[in-house]
């Protein structure tokens, strides 16, 4: 018989500390064995995520928050949720991280070690929301393909970063410029190295803008991993594909940029609105840009129950893209009369406000409260579901949560 080789001590107790318990037999178990509880790898403990949220996809982990997770005024790792069109990189060295500014309308090629750009360039940090441009994606009829996004795929974490402007001003931006695109190391699902997972990006305009930046710090931490660790580009307001994780690449295009991810239906949605389930050509369809207005109620959790009598205190955030959110309403009479709610302004432009009522219910009973913002331009979300489009984008229906009164 072989001779048999055990397990060496060290494996062993890094086994022990993933598990998060002692192997009592761990010296028994030997040399290749993986222990169950580590073959199936477990997504909260991986990316330290609240229980509670919806695994929607494993390949690649796409993680879905829920309303009362997002309480947070500003948004804890635990509870963001998770989006990715490749694989997560793995063995990430910062100090060999590298940025790279190209593209037909750079001035010159310039490379920036993670140090160069922490050093050059001042340091700012901005509260930014992003959320996915298929949140809510769950409700269209007929049904989109893709993550089956319910109300959970938004955040609004604190950012520290450098400018992008200042970065690509120090390269130089040629005359002709109207895009940036973003290259990031994720690999695509295929491992073809000559494909990318996602490369997207935004006009010059909202490129330059004083918030959009190339962050390397999430509530004042690196970024964790699986969020864009070492730097991470971030564009608030804007569909969070825009925001590139893990981000090696930028170029200046004398185009619209014409990555992964930036044509057909991707991300794009009827330039005019079509009847559900129309087939749309290629030339009728229009590239997201600002997010339209959207609020969510995080407190009490949907299903709550009080007393008679009993006044209920609900909180939520609004956002509304570029724009600021000029008012909140509430219903809980299916939208047949609103009262407002208190609203506090953003802690800087792009970040979502938050907002607070007090209830109070006439009789006992089943209750819905519906929560509805408006933005500044005075567009408010609609009631029911916006406009259908292929992919399932841009649903910002009113938000509503459930309660009972005994
Ligand atoms: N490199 C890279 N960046 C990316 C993605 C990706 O797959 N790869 N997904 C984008 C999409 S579609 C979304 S919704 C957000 C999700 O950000 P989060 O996972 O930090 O919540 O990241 C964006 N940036
Ligand atoms: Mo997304």
């Amino acid at each position: 018989m072989k001779r048999r080789d055990f397990v060496k001590k060290t494996t062993l107790s890094s086994f022990a500390a993933l598990i998060g318990a002692e192997i009592v037999f761990g010296s028994k178990m030997y040399e290749g064995y993986k222990p169950l509880a580590l073959q199936d790898p477990d997504p909260f403990k991986m990316f330290n995520k609240n229980k509670e949220m919806i695994v929607l996809n494993d390949r690649p982990w796409n993680i879905e928050s829920l309303a009362h997770l997002l309480d947070d005024k500003i948004t804890p790792n635990s509870s963001m949720f998770v989006r990715n069109n490749g694989l997560v990189p793995e063995d990430i060295d910062a100090k060999t991280w590298t940025l790279t500014i190209d593209g037909e309308s750079a001035k010159q090629k310039k490379t920036y070690t993670l140090e160069e750009l922490k050093s050059k360039f001042e340091h700012h940090t901005y509260q930014l929301t992003i959320e996915c441009g298929g949140n809510g994606r769950a409700e269209f009829d007929p049904p989109a393909k893709g993550n089956q996004w319910k109300v959970g795929a938004v955040h609004c974490a604190s950012w520290t970063g450098v400018r992008l402007k200042d970065v690509l001003e120090d390269t130089g931006i040629k005359n002709d410029a109207v895009y940036i695109g973003f290259h990031a190391i994720d690999q695509h699902l295929s491992k073809d190295p000559n494909k990318e997972a996602i490369s997207r990006g935004c006009p010059m305009a909202k490129a330059l803008q004083e918030e959009t930046l190339l962050a390397f710090k999430m509530n004042g931490n690196d970024i964790p991993l699986i969020h864009g660790y070492p730097l991470r580009l971030v564009a608030g307001g804007w569909p969070a594909s825009v925001s590139g994780k893990w981000v090696n690449r930028i170029s200046i295009r004398n185009k619209v940029h014409d990555g992964a991810k930036m044509n057909g239906t991707a991300y794009r949605v009827p330039c005019e609105p079509v009847a559900p389930g129309e087939k749309v050509k290629d030339e009728d369809m229009c590239i997201i840009e600002s997010m339209p207005v959207k609020s969510l109620i995080t407190y009490p959790k949907s299903g709550a129950m009080i007393k008679k009598g009993q006044k209920l205190n609900i909180r939520g955030h609004a956002w509304a893209g570029e724009l600021e959110v000029a008012k909140v309403d509430y219903s809980i009479d299916f939208g047949a009369t609103w009262k407002s709610c208190n609203l506090e302004s953003p802690a800087n432009r792009l970040a979502w406000q938050h907002f607070s009522a007090t209830v109070d219910f006439p009789q006992k009973g089943y209750y819905e409260v519906w929560a509805k913002a408006t933005d500044s331009q005075g567009k408010a979300q609609p009631m029911v579901l916006p406009g259908w489009n292929p992919k399932g984008y841009l649903n910002n229906a009113c938000h509503r949560i459930a309660i009972k009164v005994n």
